[in-house]
């Protein structure tokens, strides 16, 4: 279908390009949705804040970057060629292959001509009488089209903590998520990270190796457990190759779509030993086997949850040379799992190094960044680096951050202000034909990005197969769904921690459970009787 350009009645000046569906985003489900809606026939256009495809796999490049899902569930599933013409170098693939993988991809499925690279969608408005989407980039140019698809990542807008002074200082400053693309040299450098989450422990054990002293700050110590990277054999690959269709039938079937599943014993009704020999089991495999492969009430049973939290405690103990050092990295507040678990190499024995030192943030607190580094409650450290790897405003933050204008002009960020208000994580009512593709279940990212492009393209076929024009849920749907989602929330133990899940993370917002906390295939399982009932709890013009 040919694209046009007109002038924008609503807006006034400047040509406006015209397409059937616009898509914010070309990261991991960006690049499938864009894929998809052109099958379709649609005219579709991608909107790209980046220089290149990948979205996290663009920006967050700092070192130790990788995912923490084995590689070969992590690929996507949709092309049989493609699965048989990648080759994936490590077990959990590091970001710059990952952002080699995504650039295959586009080139592989020609996806680059329909993608605008550096633009930032800074507005989304909808046009109730023409039925259109009008977005607006940072730089003034506009397009309109019938779909909107908000494939903007769950964790994307990052989050510097507004410190007192913190543009004064004279060094360089980094966020781990926008990390240069040129290598940063760290040789003989007072480097300081602040933040442990499973960014920084991907990240200071590499630099601790180059710089001239690294200081750590953290505020809360997190339960990081071995990754237990490795190399992939030709055998692997191949192996891999063969057995691709069972590989992603086990991912589809199990609760948080890896290939490990839940024990279904309760923790406490299996002898000691016989648990023990369990834990050791589990912490010698590769990946979150640990978490995901462990008693099924790990995350619902506190007191289950927390003869493996103690289990994991001693394992950072042993590690750790210095036992005063040793107590700081040992999580007490917190159950096992309630925080995202960082997965690491080498990261506890970066602190055995002479050239490392931990400071405490809840002992010392920072007061403010200086010209010269940072002062605590007990004294200035100096620096020439400071790394910021505080994170992300997630799930919420990359939608809250573009103005979205719906129905009657209502606000979405006013909408979303006290947490996600959605129908299926998908559509919000009020706002017809805008679609969110991000995967906001608990789940391997990119096995359930496809689910939600899956259905999204679906939902688009449909209407356009009966003739409908538009689609919005009702609002009571919405609210059985937030209803039912903040319930699913407070069953787990999630909300037992202050973390991006529940976006406690973030100063002043408000705290609601981020991810949808049901299994894997019971929330593809609800998505799919929906639609096969004509798309219950939506309206349909
Ligand atoms: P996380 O997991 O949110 O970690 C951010 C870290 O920054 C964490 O240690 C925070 O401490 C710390 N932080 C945040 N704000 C501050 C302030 N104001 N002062 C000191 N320290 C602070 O982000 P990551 O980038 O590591 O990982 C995010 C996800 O990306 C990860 O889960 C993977 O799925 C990929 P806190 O724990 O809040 O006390």
């Amino acid at each position: 279908m040919a694209t046009s350009l007109e002038r924008s009645p609503a807006a006034g000046t400047g040509p406006v390009e015209q397409f059937d569906a616009i898509v914010i985003g070309a990261g991991v489900s960006g690049l499938y949705q864009l894929y998809r809606l052109r099958q379709l026939g649609l005219a579709v256009r991608c909107y790209e804040d980046g220089g290149g495809v990948g979205g996290t796999w663009y920006w967050n490049r700092y070192p130790g970057c990788r995912f923490d899902s084995e590689s070969e569930t992590y690929g996507y599933s949709w092309s049989e060629e493609l699965l048989q013409e990648w080759d994936w170098k490590e077990h959990f693939s590091g970001q710059p292959e990952n952002e080699k993988y995504l650039n295959y991809v586009a080139d592989r499925f020609d996806l680059r001509k329909d993608i605008q690279f550096n633009s930032r969608v800074k507005s989304a408005v909808y046009d109730e009488r023409a039925n259109r989407w009008e977005i607006e980039l940072e730089s003034g140019q506009r397009a309109r089209a019938q779909f909107l698809v908000a494939a903007v990542g769950i964790l994307s807008a990052r989050y510097t903590p507004p410190f007192e002074g913190i543009d004064s200082f004279k060094g360089i400053s980094y966020h781990t998520s926008r990390w240069p693309k040129e290598k940063a040299d760290f040789t003989g450098k007072r480097v300081a990270v602040i933040g442990t989450g499973a960014t920084a422990v991907q990240l200071i054990p590499i630099i601790a190796k180059e710089v001239g002293h690294l200081t750590v700050f953290q505020r809360t110590p997190n339960y990081c457990a071995p990754l237990r990277n490795g190399l992939v054999s030709s055998e692997a690959q191949n192996r891999w190759k063969a057995t691709y269709p069972e590989i992603h039938k086990r991912c589809r079937e199990t609760p948080a779509a890896f290939m490990h599943d839940f024990d279904p014993r309760n923790t406490l009704e299996v002898p000691k030993e016989e648990r023990l020999a369990l834990y050791e089991e589990l912490w010698a495999q590769p990946g979150f086997k640990k978490w995901l492969g462990n008693f099924h009430d790990i995350m619902t049973n506190r007191e289950a949850n927390e003869d493996f939290a103690e289990f994991v405690r001693n394992k950072i103990r042993a590690r750790v040379k210095d036992p005063v050092v040793a107590e700081k990295l040992v999580p007490k507040d917190h159950p096992f799992g309630s925080k995202r678990i960082p997965l690491e190499t080498e990261y506890y024995e970066a602190y055995n190094r002479d050239n490392v030192l931990l400071v405490d943030i809840k002992e010392t607190p920072i007061e403010r960044i200086t010209p010269k580094g940072i002062k605590t409650s007990d004294k200035e450290y100096e620096f020439d680096v400071i790394i910021y790897a505080t994170g992300f405003d997630a799930v919420t933050g990359a939608l809250t951050r573009i103005d979205i204008r719906g129905e009657d002009g209502q606000s979405f960020k006013d909408k979303w202000a006290n947490g996600p208000r959605t129908y299926l994580g998908m559509q919000t009512a009020g706002f017809p034909n805008f679609f969110i593709a991000i995967n906001s279940a608990f789940c391997n990212y990119t096995v359930c990005a496809e689910s939600v492009v899956d259905w999204i393209t679906d939902c688009i076929r449909y209407l356009r197969e009966k003739n409908f024009t538009r689609i919005a849920p009702t609002p009571e749907a919405e609210e059985a769904w937030v209803e039912h989602a903040n319930q699913l929330g407070t069953y787990t133990l999630l909300s037992d921690a202050n973390s991006w899940f529940m976006g406690s993370n973030i100063p002043g917002k408000k705290r609601a459970i981020l991810l949808y906390a049901n299994t894997a295939p019971a929330y593809r399982q609800k998505c799919a009787e929906v639609a096969t009932q004509g798309y219950e709890g939506f309206i349909l013009q």
